[in-house]
């Protein structure tokens, strides 16, 4: 009798996720070690894959996020159980929330513990904690599973509308063993994870015979239409129809922001005037004014190009759903539309928007060019918005409130993806995740311009950029406070109010106790040496950029979001 020692070769849970993952061209883990993941960790770096490590799991997620928006391929977020799983939550939440692909990995304790509730180290029901906020959401009991388990979560993230997907990996299905050759064949390799979506030939009729009707069309361009990375055929819609066109902040670059077509400028002419508006991967959500009201003027017809068909008929009736992958649909409008609803748009139109775009951006130039001292948003923005025009490739990452909504409208974008900010839920804390993920995913710089408040929320992140070296120069706008830094106690009691902060605070020497470069800076000259100099070096950088404490307004652009009391203050 003869013996077949291969047979009894055996691997394990940990090698078998790493195998798997590898299998489909995942190659890097933004994570958070501790029980029961750290070996997990310390294989997947032992295997060639790249492991990012972070000091708390709500950034390692943010940055799987975003590397997943960058991509098409899920981001993936490693983290301990129960607390480090909740902190994941947020950013898993978060990216389901923008539609970002991402899988949220966690380590879970003894399920029969769990379920019992007999109170395990790190005990939770992760797996319906994750469900509600979650695309999809998986539990692996056996290690011949573990290769089904992550093919599901790639799918789940990646196809339809993409996604956060929740992988719940128990502490024993990562030491079970199993025979080589049955682990080698359990193994998948998924397969055209994300196909394409062919609108059907009716919708697309319906949606040119609405465009022939327009008498002043416009076409918005969301972050769906950004990710989907059909850049030349909506540059070519764009261009060949000739209608004007907004891009929603993060489809900023789609086609650089200096293009003539770009309404931009003339917003609220548009949004209000317009007849007929042709939506490509933008929901009509809070941030559109959900497509009614005052902001939309009168009576208009929507065009809703979106993959996911519960999307339509979300907050106003639309003319012509056309239900598909973004580049399959405008493909086929511009195959179908030489028959005709490609005509260029009236002069009188164009004109109209043309004369609101001059006035306005006459307006801001104004504005611009001031330089009042203490420094302003406006007066620092024109600093950041003309060094960065030398660098088209940079990666700018953006929260804050006044922050955010001045650099949206100050900073050019030249090419697609290149802006990542509070999105969907105008979310603080994505500052320094996003900026890891972006500049590990494309190797190239990024500038994180950052109000002091928004920045707080991931301020020890800079270590980690210290740590892994990254080409991030981090800009605080420091106004002493959320919003602003001048409310007072009214009691004058020894508290400062809600929202103000340490006065002249020095970000500056956070980084450097990491070994980073800290610049303060006080004037629009000083904030642009500092930032090409930042740029030129490619190491880490903080400037600390002092702006004048009473220049913002609560809440930037979303004061009336605020609820009145009834009652004076
Ligand atoms: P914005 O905030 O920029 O307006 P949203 O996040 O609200 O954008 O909208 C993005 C939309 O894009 C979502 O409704 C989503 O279903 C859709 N989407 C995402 N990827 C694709 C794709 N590849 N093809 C078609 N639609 C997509
Ligand atoms: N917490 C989270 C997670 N998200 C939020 N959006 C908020 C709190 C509320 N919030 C905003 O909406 S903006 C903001 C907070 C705390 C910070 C604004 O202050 P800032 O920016 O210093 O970052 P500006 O530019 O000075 O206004």
């Amino acid at each position: 009798m003869t013996t077949d020692t291969s047979s009894t070769e055996v691997t394990d849970g940990f090698h078998l996720v790493i195998d798997a993952l590898k299998l489909n061209d995942i190659n890097t883990i933004f994570g958070l070690v501790g029980i029961p993941i750290t070996d997990l960790a310390r294989l997947a770096q032992a295997e060639g894959m790249r492991f990012i490590g972070f000091r708390h799991e709500q950034h390692a997620g943010n940055a799987a996020a975003i590397a997943g928006y960058m991509t098409q391929k899920p981001g993936i977020c490693l983290t301990v159980s129960a607390p480090g799983f909740l902190n994941g939550l947020t950013a898993l939440a978060n990216a389901t929330t923008n539609c970002f692909p991402m899988i949220l990995i966690s380590g879970s304790s003894e399920r029969e513990i769990v379920d019992l509730q007999q109170g395990d180290y790190e005990e939770m029901d992760q797996l319906a904690a994750a469900k509600p906020y979650a695309k999809a959401a998986y539990r692996v009991l056996h290690a011949e599973d573990i290769g089904i388990g992550v093919a599901r979560a790639i799918r789940a993230a990646v196809s339809g509308r993409p996604g956060g997907v929740y992988l719940d990996l128990p502490a024993k299905l990562l030491s079970q063993t199993l025979d080589v050759a049955r682990a080698k064949q359990s193994l998948v390799r998924v397969v055209d994870a994300a196909p394409r979506q062919i609108p059907a030939r009716d919708a697309v009729e319906r949606a040119l015979q609405v465009l022939k009707s327009a008498k002043r069309p416009l076409i918005l361009l969301g972050k769906g239409a950004a990710y989907s990375q059909a850049d030349n055929e909506i540059r070519t819609l764009v261009e060949k129809t000739g209608i004007p066109y907004l891009p929603m902040s993060m489809a900023k670059g789609l086609l650089p922001d200096t293009h003539p077509q770009s309404a931009s400028a003339a917003r609220s002419f548009v949004l209000a005037e317009s007849d007929v508006v042709v939506l490509i991967g933008a929901r009509l959500n809070w941030l559109l004014s959900h497509g009614k009201g005052k902001t939309w003027g009168g009576p208009k017809q929507f065009i809703q190009i979106d993959i996911s068909p519960t999307e339509i008929d979300s907050n106003v009736a639309i003319a012509a759903p056309l239900i598909g992958d973004i580049g399959s649909c405008v493909s086929a409008l511009l195959a179908a539309g030489t028959g005709g609803g490609m005509e260029k748009p009236s002069a009188d139109w164009l004109g109209a928007i043309q004369e609101r775009k001059d006035k306005n951006m006459a307006g801001m130039a104004a504005r611009l060019n001031q330089n009042p001292a203490p420094m302003n948003f406006h007066s620092a923005l024109r600093s950041i918005r003309d060094v960065l025009k030398m660098h088209p490739d940079i990666n700018l990452v953006n929260e804050g409130a006044n922050t955010l909504d001045f650099a949206r409208s100050i900073i050019d974008q030249y090419r697609p993806r290149k802006r990542f900010d509070s999105g969907t839920w105008g979310i603080m804390g994505i500052g320094m995740g996003y900026a890891i993920g972006a500049a590990v995913t494309s190797g190239l710089p990024v500038v994180a311009v950052e109000g002091d408040s928004a920045f707080g929320f991931s301020g020890m992140e800079l270590e980690t950029i210290c740590r892994y070296n990254l080409p991030v120069t981090t800009i605080v706008f420091n106004n002493n406070g959320v919003y602003r830094g001048t409310d007072v106690n009214p009691t004058g009691g020894a508290d400062v109010a809600p929202t103000v902060f340490v006065k002249g605070a020095r970000y500056d020497k956070v980084i450097e106790a990491f070994g980073g470069v800290g610049y303060h800076v006080t004037t629009p000259a000083e904030l642009t040496q500092a930032l090409s100099d930042a740029i030129a070096a490619g190491k880490p950088a903080l400037i600390n950029a002092v702006i004048d404490e009473s220049a913002g307004t609560e809440s930037g652009r979303l004061t009336n979001l605020n609820p009145q009391g009834a009652k004076k203050k």
